[in-house]
Order: structure tokens, then sequence, then C-alpha cells
């Protein structure tokens, strides 16, 4: 049974990687997805390469997942037809810098709180309610194996997904009596945009981070994503955590010399 095809899916940090990855698994199963992203030239890029491949209806929208009021004006302003939003993909976020605790840089800290944290938060609490009313809903958050363990010089970002792992469980059990899903899905090393962003665009430091492993791609985490939304109505999958064959955990990696 096709329980995705007609669904209207929201997906934050749909311009690359992860994001983009989930809005094309949605659009080829039949959804309805509206992407968004601070880049609307990007997200329109994206919206024309998947409604041209799966003849999806595809709709386009810059937020910036920081902002408590362009969360709150762009759902609330949303097209009739697209207002009823059955899945949340809280995807947009990142890591900034390696650094110790103690030196790190606090633009840097407040940047992924404000994204990793606040931002989930401000669309949950956006969009939720109408699922609540609607009688159905799933929220997909992305965290990660980073919000399992510590690791080195990652404390804040560590933080950030930690959070992740703690809202989601808050909310699943905030709402245990209404018909909404709440998953977290926990990547561990997938190769994206993140670690051009983490070295502040330092392209060869970035592939250098994947050198002697295979890592994941947005695509292997979108699969999990769909798993989860396609399980029959009375089914939850509450976490996920899935990490290429030769990473053991958020810091026992293999990599071959
Ligand atoms: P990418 O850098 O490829 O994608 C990040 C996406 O987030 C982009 O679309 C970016 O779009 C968007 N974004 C960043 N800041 C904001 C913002 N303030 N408001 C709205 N959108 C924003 O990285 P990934 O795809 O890898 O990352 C996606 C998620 O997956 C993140 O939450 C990350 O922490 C998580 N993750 C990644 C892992 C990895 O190894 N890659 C592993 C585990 C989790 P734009 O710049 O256009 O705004
Ligand atoms: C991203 C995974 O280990 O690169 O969340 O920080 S890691």
């Amino acid at each position: 049974m096709d329980r995705i095809k007609g669904k209207t899916v929201l997906v934050t940090g749909a311009s690359s990687g992860i994001g983009k990855a989930c809005a094309e698994a949605f659009a080829e199963k039949g959804a309805r997805v509206i992407i968004t992203s601070r880049t609307l030239t990007a997200l329109k890029a994206v919206a024309e390469e998947l409604s041209g491949k799966y003849a999806a209806e595809i709709l386009p929208v810059e937020l910036d997942v920081r902002s408590r009021e362009a969360v709150q004006q762009t759902v609330a302003n949303l097209p009739a037809e697209w207002k009823a939003i059955d899945i949340l993909v809280n995807n947009a976020g990142l890591a900034l810098g390696l650094e110790k605790l103690h030196e790190g840089n606090i633009d840097d800290w407040e940047t992924m709180i404000d994204t990793n944290v606040k931002g989930l938060l401000y669309m949950s609490r956006a969009v939720v309610p109408g699922m609540v009313d609607r009688g159905y809903g799933q929220v997909i958050n992305i965290g990660s194996t980073a919000g399992i363990q510590a690791y080195a010089n990652g404390g804040v970002y560590c933080a950030t997904k930690s959070a992740v792992h703690v809202l989601s469980d808050a909310l699943r059990i905030d709402t245990v009596d209404k018909p909404i899903r709440v998953t977290n899905i926990q990547p561990g090393m997938v190769e994206t945009n993140f670690s051009v962003v983490r070295f502040k665009g330092d392209t060869e430091r970035a592939s250098g981070f994947y050198k002697g492993i295979k890592p994941l791609s947005g695509a292997d985490i979108a699969d999990t994503v769909i798993y989860a939304a396609s399980v029959p109505e009375h089914v939850q999958i509450t976490e996920l955590t899935v990490t290429p064959i030769n990473q053991a955990t958020g810091t026992v990696i293999y990599k071959e010399s």
C-alpha cells in the first residue's frame, strides 16, 4: 500500500545534501513537497529538476529557520492547498568549526544553536498544532550520531544534536494521546556539503574527512526517512541510527590508509 502518495511534506534545508535527497525521494513516491532553505535560486533549481523528473508538485519557499517571525509567517501564509502539512522533515542544520570548547568561536556556537535547536523548535511549534487539529501528522527530525555521544572538538554541535534527540522524545511524549508520530533519524558520516560548511569552504579538508571510508550519501538517509514515513499508521519508528559499514559509533571509525 502506498502511504506517501498525495501527502504534503515540508522539508527544511532542501537545497542540498540530505534535505534535497529527501525532497527527491518524497517526490518520487508521489508526495507534494514544500522545499525550504535560505537560497531561493537553489530551491527553484531543485523544484524544476524534481517536477521534470517525477511530474511532482513542488513548492520552493525561501525560509531561514533561525527567524522566529519568518517561520511563523511562512507557515501561516502558505497557499491554501499547501497548508495541511502531513509530514515535517526538520533537516536544516550545520556544524561550524572543530575546536576545543574552551577555545571555540562563540558566533559559530550561536549559529549552530539558533539553526539546529531553535529553528527545529520554531518549525515544530508552527506546524504541529495543525497536525493535531487535523488528526494526522509525522515529524521526522534529522539528529546525528553526534547527539548520542560527544566527540573531541565538536562539543556544541554534539550538544545541538543531543537536544534534537531529547526534543524528539519530548514531542513524542507530549503527543502520545494524539495520532502524531515523531521520528529521530541519527546518521553517521554522510558526504554532502556538511564538511565544506564546517570547514568554511576548505574543500580539500572537507573531502579529506571522508578519505579511506565509504561514507553514506544523502539518498541513503532519504531511504530511512521514507521507511519511517511508509510503515503502517499504527507503527511509530521512534529512532533510527544509520552509519557507514566501517563506522561503529560516532567516534569509532575505521579508515583504510
Ligand atoms: P548540507 O550542508 O549539504 O545541507 C544543509 C542544508 O541546510 C542546506 O540545504 C542549507 O541550505 C540548509 N540550511 C542551513 N542553515 C539554514 C537556515 N538557517 N535556515 C534554513 N536552511 C538552512 O548538509 P547535510 O545535508 O549533511 O545536513 C542536513 C542535516 O543533516 C543537518 O541537520 C546536519 O546536522 C545533519 N547531519 C548531517 C550528517 C553528515 O555527515 N552530513 C550526519 C548527521 C546529521 P541554505 O544554505 O540554502 O540555507
Ligand atoms: C554529522 C556527523 O560525525 O560528522 O552529524 O559530526 S559527524
